[in-house]
């Protein structure tokens, strides 16, 4: 691609798990791609730091900038300066747990912050110029009312951050109609990588089980073993963000991989990696095992009383459900349908929930027998 061509793209929450794996994608495609940075104590860029240069340099056109999503006139600087022809929204405060902790911080992060930068971009009259893709999500949909999830299904949020980003997904159309804007909703349902914070389900299972199957760790508490979730993997995702800013019309699209796995599965997956079977054992576990009711009093009772609080592996505990890691409400199933991005967009997801776990399995190994810190 001419230097001529050369698009610019404006990445926020280049430091987490998607935009690390966009900002790979689009200089892949010969982008200029900037990225903002929180400022820390310590530097915690190591999801980019492969793709980062020294500036004084010759390098890859990656470039970081500081800012945060509460600063609007920070946010209208960069985006004075970078001239972005796309911007991914992707920064946010994204723990759905921690946004009962921090209500009010996660409603400004996700909420308001996408606000500032619709508004950054009006007001410096890039409207027509600049492309807007918002990282919307299936926590939307919360409280199911149909199965499978799809574009047209009702919203029902059940958390601080599903409602911050309810309002961040209606101004963003409010932008599309009301200032010809192009920007649009990508509705991802969970993706999941290697480089997925820890704390998120998936990885603190990926993690554990590494450490418990070499010695470093004895246990692993977790919450609801019984939540299910359309696990996807993030290197998938991030294509599909990009396709829908490469429509000729703005819209809003599902992705997901229209599977729906319990959190107990992904657990047996992990451990059956190491070689290690878990046998399910505790008061009040039910016939099956499992909870399938999407009843709320029934799932209380759950929570209160939890299934299977003991698994056994050769008699030994190594996976407790403890309580603290409920939460106030829970979204107790997910499982979308990506009919039409596969249609439009024509995306399709390489990665299984299989090829997921054995890639978190192996690259937690790798790196604890590598001796690196586990991020
Ligand atoms: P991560 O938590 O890995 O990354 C979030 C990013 O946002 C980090 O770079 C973080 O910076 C940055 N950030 C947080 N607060 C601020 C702030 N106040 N100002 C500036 N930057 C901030 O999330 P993911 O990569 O998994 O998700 C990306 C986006 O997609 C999020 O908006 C998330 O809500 C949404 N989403 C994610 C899904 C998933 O399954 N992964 C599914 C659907 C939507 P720092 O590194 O400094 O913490
Ligand atoms: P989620 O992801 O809330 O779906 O949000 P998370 O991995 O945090 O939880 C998935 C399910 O697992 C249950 N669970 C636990 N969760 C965590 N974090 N820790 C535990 O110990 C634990 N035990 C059981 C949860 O209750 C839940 O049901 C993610 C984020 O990436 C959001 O930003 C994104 O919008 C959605 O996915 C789609």
């Amino acid at each position: 691609m001419s230097a001529s061509k050369q698009k610019t793209a404006l990445i926020t929450g280049v430091t987490g798990q998607d935009g690390s794996y966009l900002a790979e994608l689009l200089l892949d495609k010969g982008y200029e791609v900037h990225g903002i940075k929180r400022r820390a104590s310590l530097i915690k860029t190591d999801r980019v730091d492969h793709l980062y240069h020294d500036p004084h340099y010759e390098g890859l056109p990656f470039y970081l900038h500081y800012g945060d999503m509460t600063d609007s006139s920070n946010l209208t600087r960069i985006i004075q300066e970078t001239q972005p022809d796309e911007v991914y929204n992707l920064a946010a405060q994204s723990h759905v747990g921690v946004s009962f902790e921090s209500p009010e911080y996660t409603t400004d992060v996700d909420g308001m912050g996408v606000l500032r930068m619709l508004e950054a971009i009006r007001i410096l009259g890039m409207e027509n110029k600049t492309k807007f893709y918002q990282a919307s999500t299936s926590e939307l949909y919360g409280k199911v009312q149909e199965m499978p999830q799809n574009e047209d299904t009702p919203f029902y949020p059940r958390s601080p951050y599903a409602a911050a980003k309810l309002y961040a997904y209606w101004i963003c159309r409010n932008y599309r109609e009301a200032y010809d804007m192009f920007a649009v909703n990508g509705i991802l349902f969970n993706h999941e990588s290697p480089r997925r914070g820890e704390t998120f389900v998936t990885r603190k299972i990926t993690r554990a089980a590494v450490r418990i199957a070499t010695g470093q760790q004895k246990k692993l508490f977790l919450g609801n073993l019984d939540a299910k979730r359309d696990w996807g993997h993030a290197k998938d995702y991030v294509r599909g963000m990009w396709l829908m800013l490469q429509q000729e019309e703005p819209e809003d699209f599902v992705l997901a991989t229209g599977k729906t796995t319990k959190v107990r599965e992904f657990c047996e997956m992990a451990f059956s990696h190491l070689g290690i079977e878990l046998e399910w054992k505790g008061e009040g576990v039910n016939e099956k095992g499992i909870i399938d009711s999407i009843d709320e009093e029934q799932f209380k009772d759950s929570t209160s009383q939890p299934f299977n609080d003991l698994i056994l592996n050769s008699g030994e505990t190594i996976i407790e459900v403890d309580p603290q890691y409920f939460r106030p409400t829970e979204v107790e199933i997910l499982l979308g349908d990506a009919s039409k991005a596969k249609q439009q967009l024509e995306w399709e997801f390489e990665y299984s929930i299989d090829d997921l776990v054995k890639e978190m399995v192996e690259k937690d190994l790798e790196k604890i027998i590598n001796k690196e810190k586990i991020q």
